[in-house]
């Protein structure tokens, strides 16, 4: 976080619940403040944790009940990978809508092939008429990050780019590429 990252997702897929949970109670109580804290497909681990928010996939629990759950002031994401789901995803309650993978990832099989900046920017044109964030992520790096601002994400995930140094290290100059400073 002294690197300047504003969100952190918890994705920890090998896991079982109780080690998930103690992951994310751990998060929440080491962030509290400084960075937002969205745990990845468990709603029932986000809530029991106090985590700031929820992301779902296409196959998880809907964001209905997520936000059902969770409560008007939590942040619920949602996964998207074409034009179909972001348009359905348009009236859900949600907050952001996640469009992916924008380039070739190796650290999840979707099930879909790289969606290019093109796609990106739909899906920001229509999150953005109904108020609604974007996140991009799969393939984001420190190299082509300011693209996908710029083709209209308001946010970018990232995994494997930070992971290819020191992960404080790589933060912030992914934050450097687009311009972010830390706040401290
Ligand atoms: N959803 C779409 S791509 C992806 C997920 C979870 C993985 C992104 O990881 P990386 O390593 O930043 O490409
Ligand atoms: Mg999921």
């Amino acid at each position: 976080m002294s690197a300047g990252v504003q969100w952190l997702q918890l994705r920890a897929k090998a896991s079982d619940a109780r080690s998930f949970l103690e992951l994310a109670r751990l998060a929440v109580a080491r962030t509290r403040g400084r960075a937002l804290v969205i745990v990845n497909d468990r709603v029932d681990i986000a809530q029991i944790a106090g985590a700031d928010g929820v992301h779902v996939g296409q196959d998880d629990l809907a964001p209905d009940a997520a936000r059902q759950l969770l409560g008007p002031d939590a942040i619920v994401g949602f996964s998207t990978h074409d034009v179909p789901q972001v348009d359905a995803a348009l009236t859900m309650p949600i907050d952001y809508v996640a469009i992916g993978p924008v380039f070739g990832t190796a650290t999840k099989d979707t099930g879909y092939a790289a969606v290019g900046l093109e796609m990106v920017a739909a899906a920001a044109t229509r999150a953005h008429s109904r108020g609604l964030a974007v996140v991009a992520i799969g393939g984001i790096t420190v190299d082509n990050a300011a693209s996908v601002l710029a083709a209209g994400a308001d946010s970018v995930c990232v995994i494997s780019d930070l992971l290819r140094d020191e992960p404080g290290a790589r933060a912030a100059a992914l934050l450097q590429a687009v311009n972010i400073r830390a706040s401290g």
